[in-house]
């Protein structure tokens, strides 16, 4: 027999299955108030300079993968990325920046639904992405690696190398830039293995799964340090040199313009060399990258 539920209890049950769908959904890290932070361009009409001074807040996706985002233990969100959109957001007169942890091939289909007002999370330069979004000046420029099991057994240093050997199989993230890499050369099936993050293609690595993780350079050598347990190879000659700065809905171009000029401005300050210094990151090197040429890369 049915039983009839009380209009209360439909509610409850409601309010509950809602909060468990913006909890699954969002993985959002609150900026410690506890709050899903809102996209000021959610309120309809996209972003405006004026919409995110008043609401306060500029809500950024990233992918808390140390150094280019990092969710600190106060919930704060900090990295490469997310430090030089304070500053600049702050000189735009925007107090604060929230973010949301979200997979990376979940960051332009949620920018585009106005989930999130920008993605700084090191989301690469390509041409699939470039199609799709306005990036703005580079903010970081850095390469690719493989992590590798103590002592590099399979010699593996090139992507050329993983070629060499059909039963070679390396872990890349899913949907993200280095997925593209491998999709861009002929490899066998089950060659290339696609995980979800950055902890689970480690794991893969270090239970012999795979043979290779292909991540970026710091990315793996922060790894290293927090988890242990592999090699990390230099930097991949016959990998694309990667770069990403901010990107913005191509309906957010005014947005994108303004806050693309503060970005320059700020490029020029020592306040950015401190930045990409605590993190790693050659300045220099971003001064000197742009979108155009960051934006040939293929995939
Ligand atoms: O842009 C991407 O897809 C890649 N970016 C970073 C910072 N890590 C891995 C990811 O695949």
């Amino acid at each position: 027999m049915l039983h009839a539920r009380t209009p209360l209890s439909i509610t409850k049950r409601l309010a509950a299955v809602t909060t468990g769908l913006a909890l699954l959904a969002g993985m959002t890290a609150c900026s410690g108030d506890g709050k899903i932070p809102e996209a000021a361009g959610a309120s309809g009409g996209g972003l405006t300079v004026e919409k995110a001074k008043q609401q306060g807040t500029l809500n950024i996706a990233i992918g808390n993968e140390p150094p280019y985002t990092k969710i600190a233990g106060d919930g704060s969100v900090t990295g490469a990325e997310p430090d030089v959109v304070r500053a600049v957001a702050k000189r735009m007169g925007i107090k604060n920046v929230k973010g949301t942890v979200t997979p990376y091939d979940s960051m332009i289909p949620g920018l585009k639904a106005g989930r999130w007002d920008t993605v700084a999370a090191g989301l690469f330069m390509k041409q699939s992405r470039c199609s799709q979004v306005i990036y703005t000046s580079p903010v970081i420029v850095s390469t690719e690696s493989f992590a590798v099991p103590t002592g590099n057994p399979k010699k593996l240093t090139t992507i050329a190398d993983v070629t060499k050997d059909p039963k070679l199989k390396v872990a890349v993230l899913k949907g993200g830039f280095e997925e593209g890499i491998l999709d861009g050369i002929k490899l066998a099936s089950g060659q290339k293995v696609v995980v979800s993050d950055a902890q689970t293609g480690v794991e893969a690595l270090k239970s012999s799964r795979v043979d290779a993780f292909l991540l970026p350079t710091l990315s793996l050598t922060d790894l290293k340090k927090t988890t242990g347990g592999f090699d990390v190879t230099k930097a991949i000659s016959d990998a694309p040199v990667t770069g990403s700065g901010a990107a913005f809905a191509t309906t957010d171009k005014a947005f994108a313009d303004a806050y693309n000029a503060e970005l320059e401005k700020f490029k020029k300050t020592g306040e950015f060399d401190s930045i990409m210094n605590k993190w790693g990151f050659d300045a220099d090197a971003a001064r000197k990258a742009t979108v155009t040429e960051l934006c040939k890369s293929k995939g």
